[in-house]
């Protein structure tokens, strides 16, 4: 059996560069035409002031964690599944295939090959998954999250174990005793978080396209569209083309 009724939520701050609001747009455009009619939440919050790190991410990422829990204590409170997606992605299919009755969980995470997690799609079972571990492993992840943003020496050391914000906190809190019961379910990037380490495989099977790296860097017209074939060659022609075709169309309406 398939599950239908969930939703996605994502957070964008309205004073980041264009190039994040472009990224917005395609993820709403994406939704729209291959996820039916699927609610998509779109939170907008501005960058926080007096932020105590040189990289605004880190600020970026801390107040996005607030939302994302926010949202996960309202889809459990009706009853709602919910997909938790960073503004930088395209949606390319129905995701309610993930959360098939075959292998139940609470929360699924997406690893790339080597290992790694990647914290910008988080998939939360709020309607069938068990409402008290969902909630103690949100509310654990955004206090490991907030201890390391005020602790810049341990989150350096964090660091060295796995980069990023929010994934070097969900990284230390997987295993920890306190999270009692939660059923965590490992997801592939390939198919549910298609990132750069992926691109190269990128195929029908992928449900998210994470839009990092050199993408990005062609939609902040920082790298030239023309010039970045030859620059990647096979490894990335097929999700560039689908990337294109709902950057050219958000180009075209403004
Ligand atoms: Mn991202």
């Amino acid at each position: 059996m398939v599950h239908s009724k969930y939703r996605i939520a994502t957070v964008i701050f309205d004073d980041s560069p264009l190039v994040y609001h472009r990224m917005a747009q395609a993820l709403e455009l994406s939704v729209h035409c291959n996820a039916g009619d699927v609610r998509l939440q779109m939170f907008h919050c501005k960058t926080p002031t007096g932020t105590i790190h040189e990289n605004v991410s880190f600020a970026w990422n801390t107040l996005k964690l607030r939302f994302w829990e926010e949202a996960v204590l309202d889809a459990l409170d009706a009853g709602e599944r919910i997909v938790l997606l960073d503004a930088d992605m395209l949606v390319l299919r129905d995701l309610s295939q993930v959360f098939s009755n075959d292998k139940p969980f609470d929360i699924g995470i997406t690893f790339r090959p080597d290992g790694f997690l990647n914290g910008g799609a988080i998939y939360v079972d709020s309607a069938d998954g068990c409402a008290n571990a969902i909630r103690l492993f949100f509310h654990t992840w955004r206090s490991m999250n907030d201890a390391l943003y005020f602790d810049p020496k341990t989150l350096e050391q964090f660091f060295k174990v796995h980069p990023g914000m929010n994934q070097t906190s969900l990284f230390h809190i997987l295993g920890l005793p306190v999270l009692g019961p939660v059923c965590i379910k490992k997801l592939t990037t390939l198919e549910w978080n298609c990132m750069n380490s992926d691109w190269h495989l990128f195929n029908s099977s992928t449900a998210v396209l994470h839009i990092k790296g050199v993408l990005r860097g062609v939609c902040a017209g920082l790298v030239n569209e023309v010039d970045l074939s030859p620059r990647l060659g096979k490894r990335l022609s097929a999700a560039f083309l689908v990337w294109k075709q709902y950057y050219d169309c958000i180009s075209s309406t403004e």
